[in-house]
């Protein structure tokens, strides 16, 4: 899991590096147009100078047309760190050749190899192909073409409509049961799973939106409105139904949630074992009552330490509903007339969850 994490920071930062928009982007879009080929060295450390033999020293500011001329020459171009200077064309790389590679042309290669050996980002454009190639250390990756990635991204956007809304309607559906004190693990499962789908697909088109750099600012907003609230509503749902929060948090329940596998995200007891209920549980009959996070905090104006210092005395949503004006009055950020706002936003939520 954590190595996966590691592999998909990697993946942003590169594809975040060299997404359009960017000078470097409109260098390589260039270069694969005028059909010339390219191996490009992305860093100039001990590691990757050892290697390099020949060529010319250029040492000027990277623009896209610079990178256009210079590719016309045989060889690697090698530039800064950052991207922002070239520094040497025309030169040839040699890397250890008992690195093992996978690819078959010299350029490829080589680019495999050199990413292998120094931990740098190698681009590699193809003269023939048509494609442009990443490597850097052991992860390789192909470019696609800006149309066929924002065809996925609709798609994704379209995929994550019909998901949210049925979405909204099992969270609709789930308060109407926890104002009925009649819900129960299975319930709760079902709810986590669909929400958990939601954010998968959520995360797919984030990955599409780095890629996309400029180009992808509109499926950014539609991404945005579509569920910029999710990740909230997750996180007071497992904090509602979570089995005992001083053992895990709800934040390590949710990562948990975000590493099963797509099999494992059907199995109701899978989730309902990820919330932390151990042995047998019986979760079709087992009621399980909500904290109340969620809905509280639905109510205007009701400040988060309050919502916790309710749940902290009373335990449960249903306890909650059940207190008198003087026993809310008690408890600690709450006066009388915060009291009475609280039991009305509550009857207000409860009349409404029961039309929806
Ligand atoms: P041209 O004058 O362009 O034909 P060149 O010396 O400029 O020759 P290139 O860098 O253009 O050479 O390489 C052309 C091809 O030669 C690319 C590759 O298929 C082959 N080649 C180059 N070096 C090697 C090598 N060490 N082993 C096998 N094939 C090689
Ligand atoms: P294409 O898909 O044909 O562009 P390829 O992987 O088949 O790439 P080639 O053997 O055709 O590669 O070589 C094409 C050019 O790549 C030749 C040379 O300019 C460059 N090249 C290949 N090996 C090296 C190297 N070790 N260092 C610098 N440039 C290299
Ligand atoms: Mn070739």
């Amino acid at each position: 899991m954590r190595e996966d994490l590691k592999k998909e920071n990697m993946i942003n930062k590169i594809l975040r590096f060299i997404a359009p928009g960017t000078a470097l982007r409109e260098g390589l879009e260039n270069v694969l147009r005028a059909k010339t080929g390219a191996l490009i060295v992305i860093g100039n450390s001990p590691q990757v100078m050892e290697i390099v033999d020949g060529g010319f020293s250029i040492n000027c500011e990277f623009t896209a047309a610079a990178l256009y001329e210079l590719a016309k020459m045989d060889g690697a171009i090698i530039l800064s760190e950052d991207g922002k200077r070239i520094l040497y064309a025309n030169t040839q790389l040699n890397p250890d050749p008992s690195i093992p590679s996978f690819e078959t042309g010299t350029r490829h290669r080589t680019a495999e190899r050199v990413a292998r050996q120094t931990g740098h980002l190698v681009v590699c454009i193809s003269q023939r192909r048509d494609v442009i190639t990443l490597y850097q250390s052991n992860f390789r990756y192909t470019l696609k073409d800006i149309g066929v990635i924002l065809t996925k991204a609709n798609q994704a956007i379209n995929t994550l409509e019909k998901y949210k809304s049925v979405l909204d309607q099992a969270l609709t559906n789930l308060s109407a049961l926890e104002f009925e004190e009649m819900v129960t693990l299975h319930e709760v499962a079902m709810v986590i799973q669909r929400i958990e789908m939601v954010l998968r697909i959520k995360s797919e088109i984030r990955r599409y939106i780095t890629e996309l750099g400029t180009e992808g600012r509109l499926i950014s907003m539609q991404l945005e409105e579509l569920v910029s609230k999710v990740d909230e509503e997750a996180y007071l749902l497992v904090k509602d139904y979570c089995k005992d929060m001083s053992e895990t948090t709800p934040h390590q329940i949710l990562t948990h949630l975000h590493s099963l596998t797509s099999e494992e995200l059907l199995e109701s007891l899978t989730l309902v074992r990820v919330l932390g209920y151990t042995g047998n549980v019986n979760i079709t009959e087992e009621i399980a009552p909500p904290r109340g996070y969620r809905i509280l905090s639905k109510i205007p104006r009701l400040p988060q330490p309050v919502i916790e210092n309710l749940v902290g005395t009373f335990q449960t949503l249903p306890r909650i509903l059940r207190a008198s004006i003087e026993q809310l009055d008690d408890v600690e950020g709450i006066g009388e007339v915060r009291a009475r706002a609280i039991k009305e936003g509550l009857r207000r939520l409860q009349e409404q969850a029961l039309i929806d």
